[in-house]
């Protein structure tokens, strides 16, 4: 049986986070005196437990503040977890096939298959837009979070302090740091285009016993490899993944740091405001949001919700998941939730398993974080981004092929999905469905009263600057295979 003492804490629970950094690494040459420094690292990294008590202290903080009639206190807490990229393992000389293709090519190499804006230069070689930290090798991440700037800045203080960063004597250096924050005040838990987001996310077998109504439970070989359901991509029937022993409760992470445009979101939803009797401009903008996304910003699903936000069950555990798209009507009409809505794309519930097509392995457990400024009045005035912000999309799961590239691939940028719609075609993930020359992309569906219509979007609301694929391995096998 899984011990989930042996399983990073990011993985399974979630490193609680009011701040959060991403330090991405490469590996300095004295590749020894590195493995040295890692084991010093180990006894700091924080594993499942660890978070499940962090969690218990921050609710049991929250309950005596509730009871006393004050607010919330800040939980002084801090985390530290480490992944390594493919090109981190040929550094470290670990030469074992990880049973992951597109680990084993990288995220760079990979990004023509999720089709990342960018163009072929002259070897005929594709190259995506993105910056250019992220056109190197990374070898790794240290993922660093805590309550605060000042609690993370320490914690990376003591993590630069292991491996002697910037110091003549280094063993690592940073190739970038990806500072991230959850938004302010009432802002809390949303995206920057103003969404409820990590609402939905699977329960693992015996990890999380208690699922929330609609909340599917998923095997734990499709987050862990080497556990139960852990098989190969695309195999039917399935078949087991051969992986190397210290691969077992390790998870691979997808990272990818993805820009987001939120003036010109606004500008779009007010251009565009669905227009039916009883709304206002502003009510119809917010319905066409909330059909772009499949939520309304509160978090309620549309699916059950479709013409009116409800903000007590979007953030009510027991409504808010619980829903299907098979309303008696809905397998075939979308005039509850389009086909193409986001969670609709990226999590299709009936639309396949009511097929007979199992999504078990394509689930992903979600783990990002905002970075970047609130919108200034100037931005949301003259509609135009001028500071970066944006979503780190973090998503753990045992096979990256299965998981995230295969939801970015072959549903939010495949127009033909959901399949068996016919006559309609449901269209580009309004959100992250986009293509590598930016031509146009058009949903149907948003118009509630006109279900066939077709919605021309502008090329890119989310723009993909950098990413890789990291595998973050069990404490066990970081003491075994990783440090010395
Ligand atoms: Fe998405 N958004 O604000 O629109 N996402 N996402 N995502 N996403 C979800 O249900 C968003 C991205 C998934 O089980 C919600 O927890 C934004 C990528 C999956 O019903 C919102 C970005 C991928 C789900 C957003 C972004 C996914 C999901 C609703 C980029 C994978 C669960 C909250 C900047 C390739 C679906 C919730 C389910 C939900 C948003 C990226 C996947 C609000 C802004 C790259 C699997």
């Amino acid at each position: 049986p899984l011990d989930i003492a042996n399983v990073q804490g990011d993985i399974l629970a979630g490193l609680p986070k009011k701040v959060q950094h991403y330090l991405l690494f490469q590996i300095d040459d004295d590749v020894q005196a590195f493995r040295q420094r890692l084991k010093l690292l180990i006894p700091l990294i924080t594993t499942t437990p660890q978070v499940q008590d962090d969690r218990a202290k921050i609710a049991a903080a929250k309950k005596a503040a509730t009871e006393q009639g004050k607010p919330a206190p800040l939980v002084k807490l801090s985390g530290i977890n480490i992944s390594f990229s493919h090109s981190g393992l040929v550094k470290l000389g670990i030469t074992d096939d990880l049973g992951d293709a597109a680990f084993a090519k990288g995220q760079f190499a990979d990004s023509a298959t999720l089709a990342d804006p960018g163009s072929t230069d002259a070897n005929g070689n594709f190259v995506p837009n993105w910056i250019p930290a992220f056109k190197n090798p990374i070898h790794g991440v240290v993922l660093v979070s805590g309550d605060s700037e000042l609690t993370v800045t320490a914690t990376q203080a003591i993590v630069n302090g292991i491996f002697n960063i910037g110091a003549h004597n280094a063993t690592m250096h940073e190739v970038l740091t990806i500072k991230g924050q959850v938004r302010p005040k009432d802002e809390k838990g949303h995206e920057h285009f103003g969404f409820l987001d990590g609402i939905s996310q699977p329960a693992v077998k015996d990890f999380d016993t208690k699922p929330n109504p609609g909340q599917e439970t998923v095997r734990q070989g499709v987050i862990l490899c080497g556990r139960e359901n852990d098989i190969v991509a695309g195999s039917n029937p399935p078949v087991p993944v051969v992986r190397p022993a210290w691969a077992l409760d390790g998870s691979f992470l997808a990272l990818r740091y993805l820009f987001q445009l939120v003036p010109e979101f606004n500008t779009f939803l007010k251009d565009n405001a669905i227009k039916a009797s009883g709304l206002t401009p502003e009510q119809g903008s917010e319905l066409l949001g909330a059909r772009l996304v499949g939520r309304w910003k509160s978090g309620a699903p549309i699916d059950l919700f479709p013409l009116q936000d409800n903000p007590t069950a979007g953030v009510d555990a027991q409504q808010n998941n619980k829903f299907r798209y098979d309303f008696p009507d809905d397998p075939h009409t979308q005039d509850r939730c389009p086909f193409a809505a986001h969670t609709r794309k990226t999590n299709p519930r009936a639309d396949l398993e009511d097929l007979g097509i199992s999504t078990e392995n394509r689930r992903i457990i979600r783990r990002g974080v905002q970075f970047g400024p609130e919108v200034t009045p100037d931005e949301a005035k003259s509609g135009k981004t001028k500071l970066g912000r944006g979503l780190i999309f973090a998503a753990y799961q045992s096979n990256i092929v299965n998981g995230f590239q295969f939801i970015q691939q072959s549903w939010a940028n495949n127009t033909g999905f959901p399949i068996q719609k016919n006559p309609i075609v449901p269209g580009f993930d309004p959100i992250i469905g986009q293509q590598s020359n930016l031509a146009p992309r058009t949903l149907s569906g948003t118009d509630p009263n006109n279900q066939g219509a077709n919605l021309s979007l502008p090329t890119e609301w989310v723009v993909p600057k950098g990413g890789e694929y990291f595998f973050a391995p069990s404490i066990p096998a970081l003491k075994s295979k990783f440090a010395l």
